[in-house]
């Protein structure tokens, strides 16, 4: 088809947002400060290292490089400890459904994520084998809102960037996205993400015929 979709993994398909904060909180139980759910916002769509920076700026700590490497370390264990006991049940309202409607369509689909845990997330809620490719963590050098993640994501669609929708959470991701020269839709608050092309509140809001208008054109 003439045009396709790239799909971020965390806060559209599935909600690990909410591991990352309690693997983020205990790091920062350790080092003895507070880290709220407000402070985890800015840590969506970012890396891992760079979430780490982030994080220790919050708590006015710094570290040597060798303790970053061992609290990265630390805190992805942690993660992975929530991440191997999802399942298909904690796939978002509307994704499954929105997945559908594109094999409907003929329109191909890859996941464009910042987590280099990405593919084992979607194995464990069997969701790997429907994406023509994943673009994650591992295969990128710059990290959102650095377009490079949906750019590669552009080739394994064999489409040009302007053929692209992007489905994201993050002010970060629909920055990349924009950059891109990508339609950016933004998944969650209108407020947050009001520099995306479209806006809906969850995947179940998008309209079935959401995509003849980029089919038509
Ligand atoms: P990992 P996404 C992002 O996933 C998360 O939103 C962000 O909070 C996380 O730090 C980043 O992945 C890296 O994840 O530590 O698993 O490599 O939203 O781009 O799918
Ligand atoms: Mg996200």
């Amino acid at each position: 088809n003439k045009i396709g979709v790239i799909f971020d993994l965390d806060g559209v398909i599935v909600d690990t947002a909410k591991y990352h904060f309690l693997a983020w909180k205990n790091l920062a139980d350790d080092l003895g400060f507070e880290f709220t759910e407000a402070h985890n916002e800015l840590l969506k769509g970012v890396s891992r290292v760079r979430s780490l920076e982030i994080l220790l700026s919050i708590g006015n700590v710094s570290l040597s490089e060798s303790k970053k490497q061992e609290y990265l370390v630390s805190k992805n264990e942690d993660y992975l400890n929530y991440i191997t006991k999802m399942g298909p049940e904690e796939i978002l309202p509307g994704a499954e459904k929105l997945l559908d409607n594109l094999d409907d369509l003929g329109i191909s689909y890859v996941l464009g994520s910042a987590s280099k845990n990405a593919p084992l997330i979607l194995k464990q809620v069997n969701l790997f084998d429907r994406f023509k490719a994943i673009v994650d963590g591992n295969s990128v050098s710059k990290a959102k809102p650095d377009p490079e993640v949906f750019l590669i994501g552009a080739e394994k669609l064999n489409l040009s960037p302007e053929k692209c929708i992007v489905f994201e959470d993050a002010i970060a991701g629909v920055e990349a996205a924009n950059k891109a020269n990508m339609t950016s839709v933004g998944i969650g608050d209108e407020d947050t993400l009001n520099e995306a092309d479209y806006n809906f509140n969850n995947l179940t809001e998008i309209p079935k015929n959401f995509f003849e208008k980029f089919l038509s054109e």
